[in-house]
């Protein structure tokens, strides 16, 4: 089922696949799967009315998902023969159990005596046998020694650094300065997780290059991994959205891969693609940046990445949002021009996009009520790679106050503020606007998350009670 719905999700025409993200958000998964299930109950409902005389309907049916699913699975780019299990498992169970059940009703309609307790021992016999059936496909799909690979990679990866003292407002409301790796937002097209061994991880490092590398996961560990606090942020991002969390990084520069592949003239970006078949291009002039700091990560918060966020490797390139940048489950890297365009590009996304400064207020709460008086209003701040140099807050449309900041962690994260003001029963409404270092004021002007990223000043709505 989630290999039809990948593929589903493959064929889907980009302004549907956009309508489904505007509408469903990160929940637009589980609204396909939904929708999936609506469709094969309608079709299921059909084929019983349909077999009413005889079987064959229902069962031509039941084979007929049986190939859809085995022939979507087939086609997965991350295809590994024990996938098959799961699909080839089910419309086996399932015909059988369709016609024992056939049978045992149409004895029924016959005239014979109903037997139910034949019916309920059938029923319940058939229910578990749904159930093996789903546990076999279950731990085909586990069992391929990704869970093992992810928890001996652990004794590789070092311990995570707290932030600096006074880098986290988290006691003014908010939310921490590191996002836990559970709570770290998650963007994909992937409908199940890519579940890959580090043990057979490679990477080709290839196209204009002078010499092309072959990598293992243990060729980078070897490298010896630098450490980087990073803000990652999704263009999908609306403004006051939370699509952006911050992890410390553990990685190997993507600048010294390239220095030693040795970049052709005449090449502009690297094109890297992922298990699932997802690609993103990233300009080339930025990843060999000296001081950017974009890496291939493998840990994340002291951990080996999660699987969610592209164990055994991901790319990471602070300032850029993720869909240009960020390719989970890394498989291949090419340098080349850049006519070859990348996934997001062909669905009317923006070539290349580094992410806009913006800032986020995250007390108090929309439309919640705080008593009068003094009432601190502290959130986030982002000028990737450049730095936060001042926030300013502003009540009810009154003058605009600097907040106080905190500790600056890096240019590549982003910041706290906070700020109090004394403020009487009623309704109220506050705006917080951000300056980068190199004395850019935040644009007030809203435009769309489409094509490369949202912008605007986010505002909240709240009431404070006598
Ligand atoms: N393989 C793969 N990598 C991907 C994506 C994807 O769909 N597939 N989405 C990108 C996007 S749009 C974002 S914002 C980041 C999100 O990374 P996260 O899920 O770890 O937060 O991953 C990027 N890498
Ligand atoms: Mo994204």
């Amino acid at each position: 089922m989630l290999a039809v719905g990948n593929t589903a999700i493959d064929l889907t025409p980009a302004p549907v696949k956009d309508f489904a993200i505007r509408i469903f958000g990160t929940a637009d998964k589980s609204a396909l799967l939904i929708g999936m299930a609506l469709v094969i109950g309608a079709l299921a409902v059909a084929g019983g009315l349909l077999s009413r005389r005889a079987p064959w309907p229902g069962v031509i049916l039941i084979g007929a998902f049986g190939l859809l699913g085995i022939a979507a699975v087939a086609v997965r780019p991350d295809f590994a023969p024990a996938a098959l299990l799961a699909p080839l498992a089910a419309p086996v169970t399932g015909i059988w159990a369709f016609l024992t059940l056939h049978r045992a009703v149409s004895a029924d309609e016959a005239g014979t005596r109903p037997d139910r307790r034949r019916f309920l021992t059938t029923s319940v016999s058939l229910a578990a046998s749904a159930g093996v059936a789903g546990a076999v496909g279950a731990f085909a799909g586990s069992g391929t020694g990704a869970d093992e690979s992810r928890r001996l990679a652990g004794a590789r990866i070092p311990p995570v650094t707290p932030p600096p003292p006074g880098a986290d407002f988290t006691g003014s409301g908010g939310v921490p300065f590191l996002t836990p790796n559970r709570n770290f937002y998650r963007i994909d097209t992937a409908l199940s997780v890519p579940q890959l061994r580090a043990e057979d991880w490679r990477l080709r490092l290839h196209g204009m290059v002078d010499r092309e590398l072959d990598l293992g996961y243990e060729d980078l560990l070897r490298r010896g991994l630098i450490i980087r606090t990073i803000t990652l942020a999704c263009v999908s991002n609306e403004v006051g959205g939370d699509l952006i969390s911050t992890a410390e990084f553990h990685g190997v520069p993507v600048r010294d891969l390239l220095l030693e592949a040795g970049v052709r003239p005449g090449a502009q970006q690297l094109f890297t693609t992922s298990a699932d078949g997802f690609d993103t291009g990233t300009p080339l002039d930025v990843l060999l940046e000296a001081d950017r700091d974009a890496m291939l990560a493998v840990g994340m918060n002291g951990e080996p990445l999660p699987f969610e966020h592209g164990f055994p490797v991901r790319m990471v390139v602070p300032g850029l949002y993720g869909y240009v940048s960020a390719t989970k489950w890394l498989v291949d890297a090419e340098v080349t021009t850049f006519d070859r365009r990348h996934y997001w590009e062909k669905r009317g996304w923006a070539k290349q996009a580094p992410v806009k400064t913006q800032s986020r207020i995250d007390r108090p709460r929309p439309r919640s009520s705080v008593p009068a008086g003094p009432v601190t209003v502290a959130g986030v701040a982002w000028a990737q790679h450049t730095g936060i140099d001042r926030v300013e807050v502003r009540v009810d449309g009154g003058p605009w106050r600097e907040a106080e900041l905190a500790t600056d962690v890096g240019r590549d994260t982003w910041r706290m503020w906070r700020v109090t003001f004394h403020l009487p029963p009623g309704q109220h409404v506050v705006e917080c606007r951000a300056t980068d270092r190199a004395g850019r004021t935040q644009t007030g002007n809203r435009q769309p998350v489409l094509p490369d990223g949202a912008t605007g000043w986010h505002s909240v709505v709240f009431g404070c009670a006598g």
